[in-house]
């Protein structure tokens, strides 16, 4: 099985809301149905539906007060909407496809994932069909609501259904050392527990995400290599290294190493 996270920046602009990079969309959907053998998860990040909204209604903070519940709905219902058009373009390649709605089978207890009921998922997966999950807005049994992202979903499934691979299709070769959309800093070919304390200090959130950008990102693919579930993040943006990465060829990116990392973080 392989768990692939598409994130949100790859498939939406992050400068304009609700931006769909359709034509990088449906090219990915064809380097999946080309390069996907076996069962298969799908998880997608928030992007330009989820982000701007989440961080406009401050629904990274809980619950605070009622103006922020349109918000929560609305960051629900664009969500679906984008996770709609994944799943669109999926069927569109001939994949078989179905949006799963994170917030109907996840709840969170101060933002770590609580409840999650992947019976529905599990059954899927078994009848051959690709489960799409997202980034979502999920009750907090502590904070009222939560962000859930991504990135927290496929830490979550790897350990409990223990894929062989796990791949992160983003818009950028790897991680870097610097912001390498401003031609800052190199590839870090591998995340290690002697490198990431460095790399930490280094990696800066990006403004317009409330999970934590890059930064974030790491963090949790740590804790996952941590649990023994290596994982590699690739750039899916350049045509063909996503299939090349799903076909378990050697592809240009970022190992996060399995490993120690206690106290690492
Ligand atoms: O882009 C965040 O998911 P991520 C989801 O995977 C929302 O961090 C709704 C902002």
């Amino acid at each position: 099985m392989i768990i692939l996270k598409l994130g949100g920046g790859l498939l939406t602009d992050k400068e304009e809301e609700f931006s769909l990079k359709e034509d990088v969309l449906e090219r990915v959907a064809g380097e999946i149905k080309e390069g996907a053998r076996g069962e298969i998860i799908i998880v997608h990040g928030g992007g330009s539906f989820g982000h701007p909204l989440a961080k406009r209604y401050a629904l990274q903070d809980g619950f605070k007060d009622e103006r922020q519940l349109e918000g929560v709905v609305r960051t629900r219902a664009a969500m679906e909407e984008f996770n709609r058009a994944v799943v669109d373009a999926l069927l569109g390649a001939g994949l078989r496809a179905v949006g799963l709605q994170p917030s109907a089978c996840i709840t969170c207890r101060g933002r770590e994932i609580d409840r999650f009921e992947t019976a529905g998922l599990e059954g899927f997966l078994k009848l051959g069909i690709i489960p799409v999950l997202y980034g979502d807005v999920v009750v907090d049994d502590k904070l009222g609501f939560c962000i859930l992202s991504g990135d927290r979903i496929i830490a979550r499934l790897a350990g409990v259904l223990g894929p062989e691979r796990i791949i992160l299709g983003v818009d950028v070769d790897g991680v870097f050392t610097g912001d390498p959309k401003r031609g800052e800093g190199s590839l870090v070919e591998e995340v290690n527990p002697g490198n990431l304390p460095h790399l930490l200090d280094n990696l800066g959130a990006l403004d317009n995400d409330v999970t934590g950008g890059m930064k974030g990102k790491v963090l949790e693919l740590a804790a996952l290599a941590h649990e023994g579930h290596g994982s590699q993040i690739v750039n899916a943006a350049v045509p063909g290294r996503l299939k090349k990465a799903l076909l378990g060829e050697a592809v240009k990116g970022t190992w996060i190493a399995p490993g120690n990392y206690e106290g690492v973080f």
